[in-house]
């Protein structure tokens, strides 16, 4: 109601979702915490709504998360995304990335409570998606980098708008695939991962290839040593 207030024109309609998986379209009802520029919470809409590029264009704006996830060689956790996904399916993207939702314990008006926030909402999609148990991924180990704001049309008339709080953790894990969300995995190199960007049959996500573009590789040299130097930037990145 009060998004309404906010952005009188936006499309809430039920539509758009024919055709597509049963799963993925009951998903589309999640809430999502809609944010002004400077990563205030200004309200709640549907996962659907927040993802139609029409309401993008009025300026619709969410929260989201993207972990990157490291095994003791280093080797970064990637996915591939299952053909069901609505967005972006197929692709090839980091560990796991979803939003937080607008529920208390994921939501969060300041910093240091929105990255608590995420955390939770991280390592509840870790699951939900790998099967990577919460014991193997505690909140205390994930870090976070920094925020990037970010628009990229998807197919058709999806798309995203998002605020995207960046987490690195380092973890061994056990993983029981969700066909549904997930049809590939694959640890990586920086060396491996920099061979696949230049392979023209892979195709990778607008998010993940900005992070590489920027940062990603000179975060990865860190890992573990000097991390702290590029963890908990206040700025929002504008990509
Ligand atoms: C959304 O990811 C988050 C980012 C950073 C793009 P997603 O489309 O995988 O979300 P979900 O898994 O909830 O569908
Ligand atoms: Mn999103």
């Amino acid at each position: 109601e009060t998004i309404l207030r906010l952005f009188p024109d936006i499309d809430t309609s039920g539509e758009a979702l024919e055709g597509h998986d049963e799963e993925q379209i009951r998903l589309m009802d999640e809430v999502c915490i809609v944010l002004d520029e400077n990563d205030m919470p200004i309200g709640k809409a549907s996962k659907k709504v927040c993802h139609l590029m029409t309401n993008i264009d009025k300026g619709l704006l969410h929260r989201a998360f993207s972990v990157f996830l490291f095994n003791d060689k280093n080797e970064l956790l990637l996915q591939q995304r299952a053909s069901e996904k609505i967005t972006f399916p197929d692709m090839w993207t980091n560990t796991c990335c979803s939003h937080p939702l607008g529920v208390p314990s994921e939501t969060g008006s300041n910093l240091p409570d929105s990255i608590m926030g995420v955390k939770r909402a991280a390592q509840r999609k870790l699951d939900h998606e790998l099967g990577i148990k919460p014991e193997q991924v505690p909140l205390d180990d994930f870090h976070f980098l920094t925020r990037i704001h970010y628009k990229a049309p998807s197919n058709g008339q999806w798309g995203e708008h998002e605020i995207d709080y960046i987490l690195f953790i380092k973890a061994n894990v056990d993983l029981d695939i969700n066909k549904n969300e997930v049809q590939a995995t694959a640890y990586v190199s920086p060396e491996e991962l920099k061979k696949q960007f230049a392979d023209p049959k892979l195709t990778f996500t607008p998010w993940f290839k900005l992070i590489c573009q920027s940062m990603l590789f000179e975060w990865w040299e860190h890992l573990d040593s000097g991390l702290e130097k590029y963890t908990n930037e206040q700025e929002i990145r504008r990509m």
